[in-house]
């Protein structure tokens, strides 16, 4: 039997618990645990409303703190990992499944396909859905395109979406992550590639699957919001460089389904207030580190503190920026920092105007072909 965890921060508390009561009345659920950041008032609705769910459908409901375990930033990772550290310590559940606390479109389907795929002995279970093509821009241009550049043989590059926060661990599989100290340091944003990377890299066996419904949740708007994230997501990356990967993990990715219209339609982030983005915050200095970029990139970057510029940042031109940023970047360095956010957003908007611009199944087509040509160029080197 399972145990759902929910890692949650200011939560709107009406859709945690709904996703909990979803949750419990699965007839494979046996216990949800809510772990929450900090003692903030979705904390506090969720503990109130839990022992009264609990009774309501005769099972285990724990809303505990986060430990600190990690040795980063106190986020996401330090929750994820003590709902790990609960599962092999507290309880005896064979399998655990974590969904984001935000998801409006959650239905016991979610929990379903990732238990039949289970059954079917896959020890890693991730759920997989349709994104707009403007979205998962940190997926895309630093995780995928970093899984491609450093492990080019082994099945990281073609995990579909590397930070997703919905999956199933059987207790095995949870044991090795656990036990696992480049995850358990991994207090922060970075939690997600960790699990991914640490999967691929123990050999455990994964399948992904489908989820028609999507995603809907708790939308960004400029990409400023996504700095952090994108940082941490980058440092992780960096800090795993070195690392030796197994080439021989099972992996079987569910066929997708027709994306609806709404979903092609839709735009992940708000294009005007982003293209200000690459005015901002400059300094000498970061003017000074651009020295170590390829000269298209240091005086496009350089161009774009007077005007928007970012048609120079092509899927070449961010490689080998990626592979200078993988040997420099330094994320206690403000400059840094700076410059990795707006090599990023150059990025993002010459993907949009050069890609996404041409349609949806376009786009699609082009990033799953990019993560393959990176592949390529990492395995055979660049064409002349
Ligand atoms: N316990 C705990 N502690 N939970 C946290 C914390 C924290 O410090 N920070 C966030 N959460 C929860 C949050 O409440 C939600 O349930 C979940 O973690 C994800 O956070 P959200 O703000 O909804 O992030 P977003 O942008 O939806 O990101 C998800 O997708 C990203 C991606 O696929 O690109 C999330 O799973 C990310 O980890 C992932 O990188
Ligand atoms: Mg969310």
């Amino acid at each position: 039997m399972s145990l759902v965890v929910f890692p949650f921060k200011e939560e709107d508390p009406e859709v945690l618990l709904k996703n909990v009561e979803i949750a419990l009345a699965h007839p494979r659920v046996d216990e949800v645990l809510c772990v929450g950041a900090s003692e903030d008032r979705c904390f506090a609705e969720t503990s109130a409303a839990a022992p009264e769910l609990a009774r309501k459908h005769g099972k285990s409901v724990a809303v505990i703190l986060q430990e600190r375990i990690g040795e980063l930033r106190p986020g996401k990772g330090d929750g994820m990992n003590t709902a790990l550290k609960y599962l092999l310590e507290k309880t005896e559940h064979r399998r655990i499944h974590f969904y984001d606390a935000d998801i409006v479109s959650f239905s016991q389907e979610w929990i379903t396909k990732a238990e039949e795929a289970a059954d079917e002995g896959y020890q890693v279970v991730r759920h997989y859905f349709p994104r707009s093509s403007t979205d998962a821009m940190i997926t895309w241009m630093i995780t995928r395109t970093g899984f491609a550049l450093l492990w080019p043989r082994t099945a990281l590059p073609w995990i579909e979406q590397p930070l997703g926060g919905e999956l199933l661990l059987t207790r095995e599989a949870a044991e090795r992550l656990f036990s696992d100290p480049r995850v358990r340091r991994q207090s922060d944003w970075g939690i997600d590639t960790l699990y991914t990377f640490s999967m691929v890299a123990h050999g455990l066996s994964i399948f992904e699957i489908y989820m028609d419904v999507g995603k809907l949740h708790k939308l960004y708007g400029a990409l400023t919001d996504l700095k952090t994230m994108l940082i941490e997501c980058f440092a992780a990356l960096k800090g795993l460089k070195g690392e030796d990967v197994p080439e021989g993990t099972r992996h079987r990715i569910e066929y997708p389904g027709p994306v609806r219209q709404e979903m092609k339609e839709k735009v992940g982030y708000d294009f005007e207030r982003t293209l200000h983005l690459l005015r901002e915050n400059w300094s000498d200095r970061q003017e000074t580190l651009l020295e170590l970029f390829p000269r298209k990139v240091r005086e496009g970057m350089l161009a774009a503190r007077e005007y928007p510029r970012f048609s120079f940042m092509d899927e070449e031109a961010w490689a080998e920026t990626y592979l200078v940023l993988l040997e420099h970047f330094d994320s206690g360095d403000p400059d840094w920092v700076e410059l990795l956010f707006k090599l990023w957003i150059a990025r993002v908007l010459q993907y949009t105007t050069a890609e996404a611009l041409r349609g949806y199944d376009h786009a699609l087509h082009y990033l799953h072909r990019m993560v393959a040509r990176y592949v390529h160029r990492a395995l055979v080197g660049v064409n002349p």
